[in-house]
């Protein structure tokens, strides 16, 4: 079993399309190990997102991410990774396959509903960033 790191971006909080992402995880077979809600600052979406910090995007990406609550979850699942991802779909959910949570519930390439880590190295440091080992028994 893998574990993978997921986020519903504050712009699917705020549109009240937490509860059909989660019911959609669940129908997708996954097991949901963590979950909470956090309304993140400025400086702890900059920590999250350190490895683009150097994007040109960088700003607008920390200043969405702190601009309203959020759902932080851990997910364990076959593949966990890469069946999160494939679930979201592309980036831009202009581009996203249909059926997919971008394409269904994103805005456009920052306002993109979900997160998922793309890496078993990034999926380690993003679960243990909003997780601590009790937190995921
Ligand atoms: P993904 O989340 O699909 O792995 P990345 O790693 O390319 O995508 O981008 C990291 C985050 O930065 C994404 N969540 C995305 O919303 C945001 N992002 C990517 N490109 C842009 C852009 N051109 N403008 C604003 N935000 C962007």
């Amino acid at each position: 079993m893998e574990r993978t790191f997921a986020i519903i971006k504050p712009d699917a909080f705020a549109a009240g399309n937490a509860g059909k992402i989660i019911a959609r995880i669940y129908a997708e077979g996954f097991k949901v190990v963590g979950l909470k809600k956090l309304y993140l600052s400025k400086v702890e979406a900059e920590g999250f997102y350190y490895v683009h910090k150097e994007r040109p995007f960088f700003g607008e990406l920390t200043e969405f991410m702190s601009s309203g609550p959020c759902v932080v979850m851990a997910l364990e699942a076959e593949g966990a990774i890469a069946k999160w991802r494939d679930l979201m779909g592309a980036t831009n959910p202009a581009e996203a396959v249909e059926g997919t949570l971008r394409r269904e519930f994103g805005s456009n390439i920052g306002e993109n509903a979900t997160h998922g880590s793309d890496a078993p190295e990034t999926a380690a440091f993003e679960l243990s960033y909003f997780f601590s080992g009790l937190e995921l028994l």
